[in-house]
């Protein structure tokens, strides 16, 4: 367990890191790598959609009615219907080669940045996030293990309400390089 500061509160806010399935972590809320369109996909998003069940995709397209695609960078929260989790906040991150490395690095920030802001607003404690953009949208796993940390890692700096932070690692290869970083 790897431990940040929390410089106005002065209490710890854990990161824990932790090589498996995000669907079944018993947490306040999983994030999940979703595409602009809410509606589902393959990777992480095609795992989370099949464990927790129809009544995700039902409100992803309620979202969808009420406000429209997701854009890069922002999030949104259902329910996690079946899994342990309480809540799914959908986040959507860049796809590698669509803009500049520097705009993808902020990009990606943003997910990780506006998806704890979401789970602060909806009094959510424990968040475990996935190696958002590494899978099919490509993102060089270490470029964004920095940005994931360092966005993370700042978040935590900063605020009171956030408790815990999972980092779950599907694959060995982002593991190690989250091992090296929090070490
Ligand atoms: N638990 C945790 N991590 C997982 C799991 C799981 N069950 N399954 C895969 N991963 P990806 P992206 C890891 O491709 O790159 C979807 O089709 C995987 O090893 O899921 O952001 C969406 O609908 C990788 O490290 O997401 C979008 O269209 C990480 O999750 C698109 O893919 C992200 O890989 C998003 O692409």
């Amino acid at each position: 367990m790897f431990q940040a500061i929390d410089q106005k509160a002065g209490v710890m806010a854990s990161i824990k890191l932790i090589k498996g399935d995000i669907t079944k972590e018993s947490v306040d809320a999983i994030v999940n790598a979703a595409n602009a369109s809410l509606m589902g996909g393959g990777g992480v998003d095609g795992a989370i959609h099949r464990a927790g069940g129809p009544a995700i995709l039902e409100e992803c397209k309620a979202i969808r009615r009420e406000c429209g695609e997701c854009p890069t960078g922002q999030a949104v929260i259902t329910t996690a219907g079946n899994m342990p989790a309480r809540k799914v906040i959908h986040t959507v991150g860049p796809i590698w080669g669509q803009q500049s490395p520097e705009k993808s690095d902020e990009l990606l920030a943003n997910c990780y940045r506006n998806s704890l802001s979401l789970a602060v607003r909806y009094g959510l404690k424990s968040v475990a996030f996935p190696n958002i953009s590494t899978g099919v949208y490509g993102f060089p796993k270490e470029r964004a293990a920095v940005v994931a940390v360092g966005a993370v890692q700042a978040f935590l700096a900063v605020q009171a309400e956030i408790e815990e932070v999972r980092f779950l690692c599907f694959d060995e290869e982002n593991y190690q390089l989250y091992e090296k970083l929090l070490g």
